[in-house]
Formats: C-alpha cells, structure tokens, sequence
C-alpha cells in the first residue's frame, strides 16, 4: 500500500500536476459512457495500434459493461503491426453512435483521416497524446510530452488504480521502444524511466520485442533500404542529407508503404549529418516527408511550417503538389536550424 503510495505521488509530480482535473474527468467520463470509440491517427504506426489496444483491453478488463471500437484509417496493416490486433478488430463499427469517442496518439483531428466525422459526433470527447505539436481539440486533454502514447496510457491506468495485465505492459513497452528507436531519439522523460522499472520489477518479457521490431527486417525492407541509400543527397556541408523513395521503388523492392519506417535513420546515423529527411513519394503530386535530427536541433518546427508536426527530434509532413514549389523555404527552413545547431559530433568537446 505505502508502496503504491509513493508510486502514485511519484507518477503524480511529474505529469498529473497539471493535468489532475483532466484525470478526474477522464475517469467520469468513462464511467458515464456505454459505448466507447477509440480513434488514432490514419495510416497507424506500432505506438498508434497499441494505444489502441492496450486502452481497450484496460477498459475491458477494468469495467463491465462497455462496447468499444477502435479505429485508424489504412489501406493495408504491414506485417509488422498485423500481431498487435486481432483480425477484424479495427474498423468495426458495432453501434450507430458513441457516448464517448478517444483520441489517441493523434496532434490534431484531421489526422483521424475518415474517422473525424465519427469522433466529432460521440457526445463527449478526450484524447490523449505526447507531441508537442497538440492541437487540443477535445473537450478532455490528457497531453504531456514523454516517449509514446502508451507510456501515458500506462501512467494513467497506473493513477486509476487500474488492474493491468502483462499483455498491456507489452503493448505499452511497444509503441515507447519504436517511437523513440529504442530510446535512441524522440522524448525521454522521469516517467519513462519510472515505466521501466515497473516492468523490470513485474519481470515482463521485453527483449523479445526489441528483437521483433528492430532486428527483423524484411528482404524486401533491405531492398528499400539499398534504394534509399543510393538516393543520398546531402547539402548545407554534410549537415542535411535527404533520402527519396519513388512509387517504382516499392515495386521494385516488393515492399508496401510503411516499410519505410526505420529507414531514416540511417541517414541520420551519418558522420555530420545533422538534420535527415525521407521523402516517399506515394502518388504524383502527394508526397509524406519524414525528418529527424540529432540533439539541440528542432525538426518538429520544420514540418510546422509545412503543415505537419511531431517530436523535437522526430517530425514529418505530407504535401499534395510539386516539390518544386517548396524545395527552396524546406531548404532555408533546415539551414536556419543547422545554423542554430549546438549538435556536436566530436566526443572530446561533449566532456
Ligand atoms: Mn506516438
């Protein structure tokens, strides 16, 4: 008791503080609420899929007597995430209309893709999330930026008093160890750590994970990774390379969007390069820009200006039209933050 005690204080001073009356009204809100809608962000990644689930099964096994749903627009799951969800899970939609309607993982409500009208229309609305490109578009907004979507959920079903199973230790571990690259970018924050070492002292089997998401690559994601890497181009002295993936690419690799991911970094693991950026071209005139960057350089403020958003360190953006148009100000946009850049490469001078 003393013990749960601390953990909750602990839990508490660092994100709730804040947020204490979002907290207290998430829970009335699911308890007033039937019928429950969980939303992420179209073409969903591991961290979206398993915030998912993991705050289904939450509910599930912590009240009786509620109907949820989960949904996030895609054409195609990739192998990849296929585990996370049962088959015909996603995208079910078992009642008319909800009482309550989660948003998770999600910046702001256009990226519920299809899905916006359906949030939009629930009686009452949360969501929950950790870019720091928030919109606050709900009614309850549980936002703190920390490593994943997961982490918060683990955090709240932790305050909640929440039984927690090991299945959604798993899931939540899921999305914090592929939204940071294995903690190798992306936010690192006290509670992240905190989460850790809950699931160390639970023993829940996690390097398992580590091996299925990051040392399982498919022939064909090698084949695209071996076309991403002939696309270098670097520019601004070495400080910015950029990598490009043409529709013919997948083809010709036999890969599907989405095996894409991970690529990048490669490109920011190089010597001096500063600021990395994939540009995969899915459509003609439709194009999804992912960026990343070492310490002290702010990407998110980047695909800002492009209409996008996401993480310090970690941000993408889409554009509709040709790149032509916007080549010059991306350009600018990255040599102003190189420029800025306290990102260093020499371990001597980090002492
Ligand atoms: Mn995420």
């Amino acid at each position: 008791m003393y013990i749960m005690l601390i953990l909750i204080v602990f839990f508490e001073e660092e994100i709730i503080i804040k947020n204490r009356r979002s907290l207290k009204l998430f829970k009335k809100q699911l308890e007033e609420s039937e019928t429950i809608a969980l939303i992420s962000h179209e073409n969903p990644d591991v961290d979206a899929l398993s915030s998912l689930v993991a705050l289904k099964n939450l509910i599930k096994d912590n009240y009786k007597n509620k109907k949820i749903d989960i949904f996030a627009q895609t054409k195609d799951i990739n192998e990849l995430l296929k585990p996370i969800l049962k088959e015909d899970e996603l995208n079910v939609q078992n009642v008319n209309s909800y009482d309550l309607a989660i948003g998770l993982d999600c910046p702001n409500s256009t990226r519920f893709g299809e899905y916006k009208k359906l949030f939009n229309n629930a009686k009452d609305t949360a969501q929950i999330d950790h870019h720091i490109t928030n919109n606050i578009f709900a009614k309850n907004n549980i936002v703190y930026v920390t490593s994943s979507t997961t982490e918060i959920i683990y955090i709240i079903a932790k305050l909640m008093k929440f039984e927690i199973s090991n299945k959604v230790c798993k899931l939540v571990y899921s999305g914090m160890i592929t939204d940071t690259s294995n903690f190798m970018q992306g936010t690192k924050k006290k509670t992240t750590l905190k989460v850790l070492s809950d699931f160390y002292d639970r023993n829940v089997e996690l390097d398992e994970l580590t091996d299925y998401f990051f040392k399982n690559n498919s022939i064909s994601k090698n084949k695209l990774l071996e076309k991403a890497l002939h696309s270098m181009r670097f520019y601004h002295d070495g400080g910015l390379v950029l990598m490009k993936l043409t529709r013919q690419d997948f083809a010709d690799a036999k890969a599907k969007f989405g095996d894409e991911e991970g690529i990048i970094n490669q490109g920011i693991c190089t010597k001096g390069v500063k600021i990395a950026g994939i540009i995969v071209k899915k459509e003609n005139n439709d194009y999804y820009i992912s960026l990343r960057s070492k310490s002290g350089i702010n990407v998110a403020d980047i695909a800002k200006k492009f209409g996008g958003g996401g993480h310090e360190n970690m941000s993408a953006f889409t554009y509709k039209g040709n790149l032509i148009n916007i080549k010059d100000d991306f350009l600018l946009a990255c040599k102003k933050e190189l420029i800025k850049s306290r990102a260093r490469d020499d371990f001597n001078l980090m002492f």
